[in-house]
């Protein structure tokens, strides 16, 4: 019996693996990409900030957008990698040229730069949702590897697109022969699928999945938000709650509490006294790094007020105790820009009432721009930083 010959890069005819096929969903991805891979970078900055640069404290909301798009881009890249896959997959059956020439030597480093792009992309991809799940099935911490992954899929983007502009620019715009009802609108009989159709699927899907999930952060679309982990005003308070007090290991505070103040001055406050201090009201937003985030009314004591009672010299920064105990939320620190802003609190209430255990009882913080894993909850105490 003889065998079927093997398929080659010809046995796939259809007009929807055709380069301007390719072209037309890449620019979608690209666009994803580009602005998922600048708001990661943000975040990590704001998380990690270099010597040389300083975060802005406004606008108050500019991370709770960033952030928001960094995972609304991620998400809908799922679908559009997976098309754009599709679309180009008779490639993997080309023949290399034989006997090997110059050429073939040229196509094995391309292949070689699309399978590391490939495969970083779909890691990328999948250890990102996953975290927003907060669903850690592996043993690397997520934030290095889904930082260095970004810079290789980056740097192996780059060698993809130099390497295929010719064929980009040739079919960045419809050729006559794209104008065809053939390349068009005719379904080819093995895909049943015409190009316009295709399009119109894959923007389609991932319009889906984007508008079922943007609801984590866009609260009217909250009802349809079946692919977010978390939806707007379900919690104590009407707020949701990232890791409950009783995860964190925090136990409700005895009378006696004190919070501490460690500067020039070392103050000490009972929480009869803490509320007793001039209180300010500030509306913002917790913006949580894993894509969810929800406006909220605080109200508590400026720091900036607190840095003037302990005189705390111009430019201070402040490191912030939590009483959770070890794990990178125990303390942060607090940023000239952020301390003296003054829209950020101690708050000690949240949405008209004192704050829930969950939310941070009996005291936490809470600054304009930034992520949710820096507004530090369960605070006792804070050191002025010269
Ligand atoms: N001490 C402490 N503070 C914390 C956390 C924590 O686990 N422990 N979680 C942080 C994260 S990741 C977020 S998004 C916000 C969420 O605040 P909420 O739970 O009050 O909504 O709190 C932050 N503050
Ligand atoms: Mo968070």
């Amino acid at each position: 019996m003889k065998l079927p010959e093997p398929p080659t890069e010809e046995s796939f005819p259809s007009p929807l693996h055709h380069p301007r096929v390719a072209t037309v969903i890449g620019r979608w991805l690209a666009v994803a990409v580009t602005i998922c891979f600048l708001t990661g970078l943000f975040s990590h900055f704001e998380q990690q900030t270099p010597n040389w640069l300083t975060i802005p404290a406004r606008p108050a909301s500019l991370y709770r957008v960033t952030q928001g798009l960094h995972v609304l881009t991620g998400i809908v890249s799922v679908p559009l990698l997976l098309a754009k896959l599709w679309t180009v997959y008779p490639k993997l059956f080309a023949k290399l040229p034989w006997p090997p020439s110059r050429k073939a030597v040229a196509m094995i480093f391309e292949r070689a730069s699309i399978a590391v792009l490939v495969a970083a992309m779909a890691l990328e991809l999948f250890i990102g949702f996953l975290n927003t799940l907060q669903w850690y099935p592996w043993p690397f911490p997520f934030k290095e590897t889904h930082y260095a992954l970004a810079w290789i899929i980056i740097g192996a983007l780059l060698v993809h697109l130099a390497v295929k502009l010719p064929l980009i620019t040739a079919h960045w715009r419809r050729t006559p022969a794209d104008r065809t009802p053939e390349a068009e609108s005719v379904p080819p009989a093995i895909t049943g699928m015409s190009r316009r159709k295709l399009f119109r699927t894959v923007a389609g899907a991932a319009t889906l999945v984007g508008i079922t999930s943007v609801g984590q952060s866009v609260p009217v679309f909250g009802p349809i938000a079946v692919l977010a982990p978390r939806k707007p005003n379900i919690g104590p308070q009407g707020l949701p709650v990232n890791r409950t007090a009783e995860a964190a290991g925090v136990t409700p505070v005895a009378d006696s509490w004190q919070f501490t103040i460690k500067g020039p001055k070392q103050l000490s406050f009972s929480l009869d006294e803490l509320r007793a201090l001039p209180q300010s009201k500030s509306t913002l937003p917790i913006a949580c790094v894993e894509g969810w985030s929800q406006g909220a009314r605080w109200e508590g004591i400026r720091i900036k007020d607190l840095l003037e009672l302990c005189n705390a010299p111009k430019g201070s920064s402040v490191r912030v105790l939590s009483m959770e105990r070890g794990g990178f939320y125990a303390t942060t620190e607090l940023p000239p820009q952020f301390a003296t802003d003054p829209l950020t609190l101690l708050a000690l209430k949240l949405n008209g009432d004192y704050l829930a255990l969950d939310h941070g009882y009996p005291a936490r913080i809470i600054a304009p721009n930034r992520p949710g894993v820096l507004q530090t909850k369960w605070v006792h105490r804070l050191e002025i930083v010269t």
